[in-house]
């Protein structure tokens, strides 16, 4: 797994509270909604532009301005100027997962020339709080700060009746994940998660939603595929092969339609076949 985590930051638990009942009452942006299956959004502390609206990432030189949010939120801040190489931030936002919400699994920054070197810091969270990367799942607990590498397919859900928050901070893609802690320490117990086999009768039940498939709850079985790593050990990107393989015995050319450009726009030209032992 090339994601890790890398440090720790200390958190004083009644200011962070201070900041998170206002974030209760934020409004949240529905940028990269096309991603998410039940509940999941963000808010934008700092971007390019200073204007919280802006919800989409951009790459570009030059020095990030903090939001309205931003300053409303001065404790998160803080832990963020204590922490973190500050100068070579590109964007702050807080992803929120609520109520058995996901993200499908994709690869990040297929839209950028680089992309960006991106943390993740919980604030809020549960054991029911998922991340996975190809054929791995995992466990960030609160306060760690964990490299996520957006370019293999992942993938990130709330499998509980609750929310999640989580700092998510985009450095200069030039800077190495080490470099952009202020003091870093290792040795820090990953929590990687069992799960039950995947076994060939689970395939062959996902290979029969063929006869239920169609062009109105293709979506809606997205979500549903996209959940099933999380608790059998099978890859993240398994659900591109999978839908593939219904789509096509559906025989239904909309639905094929709609598969083919689902994988393209969430993982790319990622080969799955290369990971084909793992679907
Ligand atoms: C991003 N990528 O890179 C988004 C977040 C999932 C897709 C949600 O900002
Ligand atoms: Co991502």
């Amino acid at each position: 797994m090339n994601s890790r985590v890398l440090s720790k930051v200390a958190i004083d638990e009644i200011s962070l509270n201070d900041d998170l009942s206002k974030i209760e009452k934020m409004d949240f942006s529905s940028a990269y909604s096309e991603y998410k299956s039940g509940s999941w959004a963000s808010i934008i502390l700092a971007n390019q532009t200073g204007d919280h609206k802006n919800g989409l990432s951009s790459e570009y030189s030059g020095s990030v301005k903090v939001t309205s949010i931003g300053k409303s939120l001065p404790h998160i801040m803080q832990l963020i100027r204590d922490n973190f190489l500050f100068s070579e931030i590109k964007s702050v936002r807080i992803f929120k997962a609520a109520n058995y919400g996901l993200i499908i699994p994709h690869i990040d920054y297929l839209e950028f020339k680089k992309g960006f070197t991106r943390l993740h810091v919980p604030l809020k969270t549960n054991k029911q709080c998922f991340n996975s990367e190809l054929d791995k799942v995992y466990h960030m607990k609160m306060g760690e700060v964990w490299f996520v590498d957006g370019n293999l397919p992942h993938s990130g859900a709330c499998l509980a009746n609750e929310e999640r928050l989580h700092l998510v901070i985009d450095f200069d893609p030039g800077l190495p994940p080490s470099n952009c802690i202020i003091e870093p320490k290792d040795s820090i117990a990953q929590t990687i998660i069992e799960r039950k086999e995947f076994s060939l009768l689970d395939k062959k039940n996902i290979l029969s939603l063929s006869s239920l498939i169609n062009p109105g709850n293709f979506y809606a079985l997205l979500g549903f595929l996209s959940s099933i790593h999380f608790s059998k050990d099978v890859a993240a990107q398994a659900i591109y092969q999978w839908l593939d393989d219904i789509s096509v015995l559906s025989g239904n050319d909309e639905v094929m339609t709609m598969s083919k450009m689902c994988k393209k726009k969430f993982i790319g030209d990622f080969d799955t076949d290369m990971f084909s032992l793992f679907l």
